[in-house]
């Protein structure tokens, strides 16, 4: 689909969208509707959870995200936000429910299906249906048989139709925004706006032009689909390639981060960081959605997440080393040697524990040992169940333990030196 394709020299004035429906009030979902809604367009957010919609029907968020609070709260008062538990008539509808991943690595899209299943009571002639949730390759065209199934009174395009027209437009535009950075990225960053027909990726351009100052391209589902897949898969493959040879200077007995220091300063070459893992629920689910599709063709996205996933362990491995050092070196029995671990979130300077491979070392390293295990997390309250034996205290409160192990780089732990003499540091923090 080329751009001239999708936009015409002469095109006629744009409808105007009344309202626009976010199915989905998550990590994307209630930023998207929020920012969509500050820049005045009438946005009502739709979740299956009553909670959710009752704080953003107060002005109020129900996740952590930089500047989220304020962009919800001057919509509401606008009068721009509101949010619902059914879905209610709009003039486009964006699907931002989560597609998570089976303990098998099948993608589950169900959550996309009942989405639409829940919305196609709700269309009119003229209506835009977005999926915004990543994807496997071929979920938007599966989502308009659902739509059809359910609306026999409507036409549905499918890919391919070229020149006719339908009741009824259908498009694909990943989001691809950073954690952290999100309310910021919604606005600034390029946007890849896959149609199921010129049409369709032209009334998609046209709403996401409402919110999103950063380049809109067009293309077509599928692409758009696979598009978003590979910009995680080749993230979580230069991770992996960080930690492989992370790994390599364990057994080599080298310092991983001189090693990539000093290979950094090649004009081509660019190597991640190595840590103890890849958390988060994008990163270490998407590949597997590419694999899933052409297992016998991806043996580097396929390794990459083993070599990844394999990370927390070698991390237990290297503390329990330490422990074994300072019951050498001191002759402390294990169950008095105290071990302090910084960090519990996903990544650095946010407060999600979900999927995070810091989370996954502690509760390996608790069943291995039987002292005291103190945790440092300053974003946080309180612990997770799964580590009840473990206690949350603050830098102080850490600082006389035996063995001190870095696992998040928050700003709070950086700038400081080493707490003592037994420690892993998995993020070049105090090193
Ligand atoms: N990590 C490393 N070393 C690095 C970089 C990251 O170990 O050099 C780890 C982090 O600590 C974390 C994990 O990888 O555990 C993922 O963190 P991230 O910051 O790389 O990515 P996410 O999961 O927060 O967001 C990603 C982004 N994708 C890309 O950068 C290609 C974001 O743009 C996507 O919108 C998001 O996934 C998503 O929702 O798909």
């Amino acid at each position: 689909m080329s751009a001239d394709e999708i936009i015409p020299g002469e095109r006629e004035k744009a409808v105007p969208f009344r309202s626009v429906a976010v199915i989905g009030l998550g990590y994307i979902g209630l930023p998207t509707a929020a920012v969509m809604a500050s820049r005045g367009v009438n946005v009502i957010g739709i979740d299956v959870q009553p909670h959710v919609v009752e704080t953003v029907n107060n002005g109020g968020i129900h996740i952590v995200e930089p500047h989220l609070d304020e962009t919800v709260r001057t919509a509401w008062e606008a009068g721009k936000l509101r949010a619902s538990l059914e879905p209610v008539e709009a003039d486009a509808f964006m699907v931002a429910v989560p597609t998570p991943i089976t303990k098998d690595k099948h993608a589950d899209v169900s959550y996309v299906m009942k989405a639409a299943e829940a919305l196609a009571s709700k269309l009119k002639r003229g209506d835009l249906v977005v999926l915004e949730s990543t994807s496997p390759v071929g979920t938007t065209e599966a989502m308009v048989e659902v739509l059809a199934a359910a609306r026999p009174d409507l036409t549905f395009p499918r890919r391919g139709d070229k020149g006719a027209e339908h009741d009824i437009m259908v498009a694909y535009c990943p989001e691809r925004v950073l954690p952290g950075r999100v309310v910021e990225e919604l606005v600034s960053n390029d946007r890849a706006i896959g149609g199921l027909t010129p049409a369709c990726t032209r009334r998609a351009m046209e709403l996401y032009g409402l919110f999103v100052e950063g380049g809109l391209v067009p293309t077509d589902t599928r692409s758009a689909e696979l598009c978003k897949l590979s910009e995680n898969a080749f993230r979580d493959v230069n991770i992996a390639f960080a930690n492989e040879l992370a790994n390599v200077c364990e057994e080599l007995d080298m310092d991983v981060w001189e090693v990539i220091r000093i290979a950094n300063r090649h004009p081509r070459v660019n190597i991640l960081q190595p840590g103890p893992g890849v958390g988060g629920h994008c990163i270490a689910v998407d590949p597997w959605f590419i694999a899933e599709a052409a297992p016998e063709v991806t043996p580097i996205i396929q390794s990459a997440r083993r070599v990844n996933d394999s990370r927390p362990e070698r991390v237990v491995g290297q503390v329990l080393a330490q422990v074994a050092n300072v019951r050498e070196e001191t002759g402390k029995p294990a169950e008095e040697i105290s071990v302090a671990f910084y960090g519990l979130a996903f990544k650095a300077n946010i407060d999600d524990l979900r999927e995070s491979p810091a989370i996954e070392v502690i509760e390996h390293f608790l069943k291995e040992h039987s002292g005291p295990v103190l945790t440092v997390e300053p974003h946080i309250k309180s612990l997770p169940e799964s580590l009840s034996a473990a206690s949350l205290t603050s830098l102080e409160g850490a600082s006389g333990a035996d063995v001190h192990v870095m696992l998040v780089e928050h700003s709070a732990f950086r700038g400081k030196a080493a707490p003592g003499d037994y420690t892993v540091d998995t993020r070049n923090v105090w090193s």
